[in-house]
C-alpha cells in the first residue's frame, strides 16, 4: 500500500481551510511523546503485523477470548467496602441483587498495613477507606450469605496479603467450600506499592517471597484463583501517562515471573493465573490503544520464558476508571467522565471493570452514587449494543497506529528497566518513581495554565458551587465496635493453640516453608490479622521508604506567556527571604495509613519551584510525629494531605500536638478529599485554609504565602 492517491488533494484542501498553513500544525504531541496527526489513512497500517490477527489468538491484540463480549460480557465488578464487615456485607448483597456480577473488596488502611483496629497508630483510619478486618470472624460476616463456591471475589490487598488471603480461605472452609472451588483474584502486587501506593509492610525481598509462596500454594490448591493483579492503576493515579503505565506494569509482571521461576515453579503452572489491572483516563483513544498494546507486549515479553500453554502469555485485565480525573467542582460532570472512560476500557477489551462514583472527589460513595456508577456499565452492556462485535475498532487506521506507537514507546522504557537489572532494581534506583512524579508535575502545570481543559475547574467554572447531595460518613464508633469484638475473640479462643500457630509461622518465616500454608492454622485458631503480621514482621522487619522529590518539572512546563503568575510568587518568596532571612518554609505531611502521595509530591516539587523551602515528612505519621518534625525543622506552616477520610480526626490532633510542643504559632492548612461540609469543622479546630482537589497550585501557593506573610512580615 502506498500513499493515498488523493493525499495531496487533501493536504491542499486542509491547508486552504487553515488559510495557507500546513496541516502539520494540527499535529498533537501527547504527554506520552507520541505525535498524533489529524488524519490517518491505510498508509499508516503498513508494516503493522498485528492488525490482521484474530481475537483469542496470539498476540491477543484483539482480545484474549475468541468471542469476547459477543459470547460473555466483561464482569461488572465494583470495588467497595467501608465501616464494619456487617455494613459492607449488606452493601454487597444489595449491589449483587441490582446487577453487579462480581465482588471487589476494599479494606481499610489499618488492615492493609497489618494493624489490628486497636493499634494506636491507626486511630483515624478504622473503616474509613474500606472495611475493617481484624480476624476470620470479620471475614465470615463480610461474606455471610454470599456463596464463595459461586461468587468470584477480588480482594485488593498487598501488604497484609497473607492474613487476608488465609482469612478468606478459612471463611470459605467454614462455609463448607473447598479450596479448589474458590475463584477470584488477590492483588498481591507489592512492587507497585514501593513505587506509588505505599501500603507495603515488609521490605522487598521477603515481600517477593510472599508472592511466590502464594502463587505456589494456589497453583496446587486453588487452580481457578488469579494469584496476582499486576497493577498499573495506581501508577496512572499517581501521574503516569499511558506509556509509563504500560511499561512499568509489564516490567513488574516480568519481575514476578522471574521470581516464581527462581522459586522452582514451571512457567505454565502459574502464568495462566497472572492477571492485570489498568487505570483508564480521559484520553479516550489512547487508553483503548493502551490495552491492545499491553496484550501484544505481554505476549512478546512472555515468549522469552518459552511457555507451552497459550494462556501463559495471554494478558487478561481488570480496569478502573480514573479517580483522579474526577472533580470536586461541578461534580455531576464526573458521570460523563466515567462513562467515557468506561467506554474506553470496553473498546480496549477489558475482562472486568469498576466504574467510579461521581462523588469520589468529595467523599465515600453513597448508595445513590454507587447505583449510577453500576448502571453506567449495565447500560453500556445491555442498551448500547456495543457487545455484539469483537474488537470493533480493530483495523481503524488511527487505533492500530496508536497501538503500535504505545508498543514502541513502552518497549523502549522496558528496555531501560532491563538495563537497570529488572523492575526491583529499577525501583531501588528511583527511576520509575521519578518518571511518574515528573509526569504528574507536568500534567499539573498544564492544567494550571489551562492547556489541558478540565470543565468546571479551569474552564466554564460555576459562579456558585452548590453541592446538595448527601456524603457518606463513617462514624467514629466503628473503631469501638472493632475493638470490642477483638476483645471478645481474644477472650474466647485457645491461647495455647494461638501461640503455637504463631510460633510456627515465625519459624516458617525464618527457616523456609510456605507462608500462606503456615498462616492457615493461625487463622483457624483465631489469631488476629495484627498478630499474624507481627509474627512475620519479627523476622522480616518493617519497611520505611525514603522520600525524595523531583525539582524543576513543574516550572519548566510553563510557557513564557504564562510564567508571570509563577514569577510573581517567586518574587514574594524572595522578598520574604530578604525581610526575614529565610524562605517561607513548609512541611507537607501525610498522617495515618493513607498512602496516596501524588498530592504531597506535586505540592512539594511545585512549591519548591515557586521559591518555598519544602520538607516532606515520611509516610504514615502520627499527629505527634508530624508535629515534632514541624518543630524540629522550624517551619512556618504545615500542610496536611488527606485522601482517606481521616481529616476530622488527624488534622485537629496535629494542632493539639503542636500546642503541646508550644508551637501553636505554626500555621496548619489541609488539602485533599475533604467534603465541603467538613470545612467549617476544620476551621473551628484552627485550620487556616482547606484546599480541595483541583485547586490550582498558584492559587493555593498564593493563599499559603499570604498566611505566612501576614504573620511574619506585615
Ligand atoms: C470469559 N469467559 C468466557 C468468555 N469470556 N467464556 C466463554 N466465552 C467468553 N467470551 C470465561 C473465562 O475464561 C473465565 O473462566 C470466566 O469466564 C470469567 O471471565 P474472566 O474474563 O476471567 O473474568 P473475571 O472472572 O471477572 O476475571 C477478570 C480478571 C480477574 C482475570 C481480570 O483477575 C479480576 O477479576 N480482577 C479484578 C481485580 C479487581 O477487582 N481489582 C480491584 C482493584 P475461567 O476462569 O474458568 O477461565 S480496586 C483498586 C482501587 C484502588 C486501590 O487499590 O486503592
Amino acid at each position: 500500500m502506498s500513499v493515498h492517491p488523493e493525499k495531496e488533494k487533501w493536504e491542499a484542501a486542509a491547508s486552504k481551510l487553515m488559510k495557507g498553513k500546513s496541516p502539520d500544525v494540527l499535529n498533537w504531541k501527547t504527554p506520552e511523546g507520541i505525535t498524533v496527526k489529524p488524519l490517518y489513512t491505510a498508509e499508516d497500517l503498513e508494516g503493522l503485523d498485528a492488525t490482521n490477527t484474530l481475537p483469542g489468538f496470539a498476540p491477543y491484540v484483539r482480545g484474549p477470548m475468541a468471542t469476547m463480549y459477543a459470547g460473555r460480557p466483561w464482569t461488572i465488578r465494583q470495588y467497595a467496602g467501608f465501616s464494619t464487615a456487617k455494613e459492607s456485607n449488606e452493601f454487597y448483597r444489595k449491589n449483587l441483587a441490582a446487577g453487579q456480577k462480581g465482588l471487589s473488596v476494599a479494606f481499610d488502611l489499618a488492615t492493609h498495613r497489618g494493624y489490628d483496629s486497636d493499634h494506636p497508630r491507626v486511630a483515624g483510619d478504622i473503616g474509613k477507606a474500606g472495611v475493617a478486618i481484624d480476624s476470620v470472624e470479620d471475614m465470615k460476616i463480610l461474606f455471610d450469605g454470599i456463596p464463595l463456591d459461586e461468587m468470584s471475589v477480588s480482594m485488593t490487598m498487598n501488604g497484609a496479603v497473607i492474613p487476608i488471603l488465609a482469612g478468606y480461605i478459612v471463611a470459605a472452609e467454614e462455609q463448607g467450600v473447598k479450596h479448589e472451588q474458590l475463584q477470584g483474584t488477590i492483588q498481591n502486587d507489592i512492587l507497585k506499592e514501593y513505587l506509588t501506593r505505599n501500603t507495603y509492610i515488609y521490605p522487598p525481598e521477603p515481600s517477593m517471597r510472599i508472592i511466590s509462596d502464594i502463587m505456589s500454594f494456589c497453583s496446587k490448591e486453588m487452580p481457578k484463583y488469579n494469584t496476582i493483579s499486576i497493577s498499573g492503576y495506581h501508577m496512572m493515579e499517581a501521574g503516569a501517562n499511558s506509556v509509563l503505565q504500560t511499561a512499568f506494569t509489564l516490567a513488574d509482571g516480568v519481575e514476578y515471573v522471574r521470581a516464581a521461576l527462581k522459586s522452582g515453579m514451571d512457567v505454565d503452572t502459574f502464568a495462566p493465573r497472572l492477571s492485570f489491572f489498568f487505570g483508564i483516563g480521559m484520553n479516550f483513544f489512547m487508553d483503548i490503544a493502551m490495552l491492545r498494546a499491553a496484550r501484544l507486549l505481554w505476549h512478546r515479553l512472555m515468549s522469552q520464558f518459552n511457555p507451552k500453554n497459550p494462556k501463559s502469555s495471554m494478558l487478561r485485565t481488570h480496569c478502573q476508571t480514573s479517580g483522579w480525573s474526577l472533580t470536586e467542582q461541578d461534580p455531576y460532570n464526573n458521570v460523563i467522565r466515567t462513562t467515557l472512560e468506561a467506554m474506553s476500557a470496553v473498546l480496549g477489551g477489558t475482562q472486568s471493570l469498576h466504574t467510579n462514583s461521581f462523588d469520589e472527589a468529595i467523599g465515600l460513595p453513597t448508595d445513590f452514587s454507587a447505583r449510577i456508577a453500576r448502571n453506567t456499565q449495565i447500560i453500556i452492556q445491555e442498551e448500547s449494543q456495543v457487545c455484539k462485535v469483537v474488537d470493533p475498532l480493530g483495523g481503524s487506521y488511527y487505533i492500530e497506529s496508536l497501538t503500535q506507537a504505545i508498543v514502541d514507546e513502552a518497549q523502549k522504557i522496558i528496555d531501560e528497566v532491563e538495563e537497570l537489572g529488572g523492575m526491583a532494581k529499577a525501583i531501588e534506583s528511583g527511576m520509575p518513581k521519578m518518571r511518574v512524579e515528573e509526569s504528574a508535575a507536568r500534567k499539573q502545570a498544564r492544567i494550571d495554565q489551562g492547556l489541558d481543559v478540565i470543565v468546571g475547574v479551569n474552564k466554564y467554572k460555576l459562579a456558585n458551587e452548590k453541592i446538595d447531595f448527601e456524603v457518606r460518613e463513617v462514624p467514629a464508633t466503628v473503631r469501638d465496635e472493632q475493638v470490642a469484638r477483638l476483645k471478645e475473640i481474644k477472650a474466647s479462643r485457645n491461647p495455647i493453640a494461638v501461640e503455637k500457630a504463631l510460633t510456627d509461622l515465625t519459624n516458617a518465616a525464618k527457616n523456609g516453608g510456605n507462608l500462606l500454608e503456615a498462616a492457615l492454622p493461625a487463622v483457624r485458631a483465631r489469631a488476629t490479622l495484627g498478630e499474624i503480621s507481627d509474627a512475620m514482621e519479627s523476622v522480616f522487619g518493617r519497611f520505611t521508604a525514603t522520600t525524595r522529590c523531583i525539582s524543576g518539572a513543574y516550572a519548566s512546563e510553563y510557557s513564557d506567556k504564562n510564567k508571570e503568575v509563577i514569577d510573581a510568587i517567586r518574587k514574594r518568596c524572595d522578598n520574604f527571604l530578604e525581610k526575614t532571612g529565610r524562605r517561607p518554609r513548609m512541611l507537607v505531611t501525610k498522617m495515618g495509613q493513607d498512602g496516596h502521595d501524588r498530592g504531597i509530591k506535586v505540592i512539594a516539587s511545585s512549591y519548591a519551584d515557586l521559591g518555598f523551602d519544602v520538607d516532606i515528612s515520611p509516610m504514615f505519621q502520627t499527629p505527634a510525629e508530624a508535629a515534632k518534625m514541624a518543630v524540629e525543622n522550624d517551619v512556618h506552616i504545615v500542610g496536611a494531605s488527606s485522601l482517606a477520610a481521616g481529616h476530622k480526626t488527624l488534622v485537629p490532633a496535629l494542632i493539639e500536638e503542636l500546642k503541646k510542643l508550644g508551637a501553636d504559632d505554626i500555621i496548619v492548612v489541609a488539602g485533599g478529599v475533604i467534603p465541603p461540609g467538613d470545612y467549617d469543622y476544620l476551621y473551628d479546630k484552627g485550620v487556616k485554609a482547606v484546599f480541595g482537589p483541583g485547586t490550582p497550585i498558584p492559587e493555593s501557593a498564593d493563599k499559603t504565602l499570604q498566611l505566612i506573610e501576614k504573620k511574619y512580615i506585615q
